[in-house]
């Protein structure tokens, strides 16, 4: 199987509305394998430059304040195709918008609180991996699962 990571969050409104173990399960029963994971509230400053590629939008300074208001759960997913399909797990940008039988579709109403952050190519997760996480806390593992899922 092939080591792509991509970095996963559920943000305070999904921290606090009880989503932790839900989100999780959808990942965990598709077959990713979680390799990180941790519980933090993230300053101002960090959700800023975890942003940074919206610092123009007029949304920017109410989403900051919004992802750092709370507990985010951080994680770390790998698997085929994570990246990608990972995005199709969590739906589109805006739950309006995001199909039934998607994280979002199904768990969110408006686009400001749409409760998961997803990372959106292997250069994001690459980026967003290293801001989030320490190479230490990336945990390597044999899963038992591997040669059932990719054969
Ligand atoms: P995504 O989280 O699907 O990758 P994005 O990277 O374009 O979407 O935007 C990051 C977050 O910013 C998004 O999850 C919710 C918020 N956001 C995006 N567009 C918005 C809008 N038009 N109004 C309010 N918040 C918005
Ligand atoms: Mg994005």
């Amino acid at each position: 199987a092939e080591l792509e990571r991509t970095f996963i969050a559920i943000k305070p409104d999904g921290v606090q509305r009880g989503l932790i173990a839900e989100i999780i399960s959808r990942f965990e029963r598709k077959g990713y394998k979680l390799v990180a994971i941790k519980l933090i509230v993230p300053s101002k400053e960090f959700a800023q430059t975890h942003y940074h590629d919206l610092k123009d939008r007029p949304f920017f300074n109410g989403l900051c304040d919004f992802l750092s208001s709370g507990p985010v759960l951080a994680m770390v997913w790998e698997g085929e195709g994570v990246i990608k399909y990972g995005r199709k797990l969590i739906g589109t940008t805006d739950p309006q918008k995001s199909e039934p039988g998607t994280i979002r579709g199904d768990l969110a109403v408006v686009v400001g609180r749409n409760i998961i952050h997803g990372s959106d190519g292997p250069e994001t997760a690459r980026n967003e991996i290293a801001l989030w996480f320490e190479p230490s806390e990336l945990v390597s593992y044999a899963s038992n699962a591997e040669k059932w899922l990719y054969g």
